[in-house]
């Protein structure tokens, strides 16, 4: 078992131990002008580590900052937790929902990746944009499909779609140490990544039962079961404790 899959373990333990004691602040509240969904935030309690310095722009074409930007805390106001990808895991059964005819894009944008972290459905297309006046390199490190690595020239752009789900796959530049990127892919549209307010949304849920889980690539997963209900909106919070590592 490694560090990180140890990590989610533990969180997940302590959010279904919060979650069976509290019931982990769910509540719900009547909506009727919206129909069925689940909003609500993620935060995070614990100290923001500082950024770690993975390497130094030797790159001319970098901005000097690129190698020590913090991308993997990003809070907002009272410990809103951004760049967490929020989803149903469980419930939705056999059903199936059309993949979206658009792409999903990610760029290399000042030698970072932009977004750091990116949802998108499997066999969608995702496109892979080099916003840059220097070579980069694209590799997703998956563990549920299947690996694949591509050099980008200043200006190019790479196509490519992953089959399965996966969530959390580690996208690095082989060229820019600093550069790492994530990427979620799900079957279902019922997804979100939050921004700097720690905000989700999750629309046109049907009514039924559900588990819902957020993933940072940091602290993990933590879960909770939900029950959604014809014409209410659901409030859920997550908030993560750390210990970051
Ligand atoms: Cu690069």
């Amino acid at each position: 078992m490694s560090k990180r899959q140890a990590l989610t373990g533990v969180v997940t333990a302590i959010a279904l131990l919060v979650a069976a004691n509290s019931h982990a602040g769910s509540s719900a509240t009547p909506d009727r002008t919206t129909g069925p969904a689940i909003v609500g935030h993620v935060h995070f309690a614990g100290q923001v580590p500082k950024a770690v310095r993975s390497g130094s722009t030797t790159d001319p074409s970098c901005p000097k900052l690129a190698a020590g930007t913090n991308q993997e805390f990003v809070t907002g106001t009272d410990g809103a937790l951004a760049n967490v990808v929020v989803y149903v895991s469980d419930g939705l059964g056999a059903q199936t929902f059309d993949v979206p005819a658009e792409a999903a894009v990610i760029e290399q944008k000042g030698c970072l990746y932009e977004p750091h972290v990116l949802a998108f459905r499997a066999n969608q297309t995702l496109k892979v944009i080099n916003d840059d006046k220097t070579m980069h390199n694209i590799h997703p490190m998956p563990s549920n499909n299947r690996e694949w690595n591509k050099a980008e020239p200043a200006g190019a752009i790479v196509e490519e779609k992953f089959a399965r789900e996966e969530v959390g796959i580690p996208v690095k530049c082989n060229v820019h140490p600093w550069m790492r990127s994530y990427l979620a892919v799900f079957k279902h549209p019922f997804f979100a990544v939050t921004g700097r307010d720690g905000s989700f949304d999750l629309r046109n849920l049907a009514p039924g039962e559900y588990t819902l889980q957020a993933w940072h690539e940091k602290l993990g997963t933590m879960t909770q079961k939900i029950t959604v209900v014809a014409g209410q909106t659901k409030t859920v919070e997550f908030d993560f404790k750390g210990p970051a590592h």
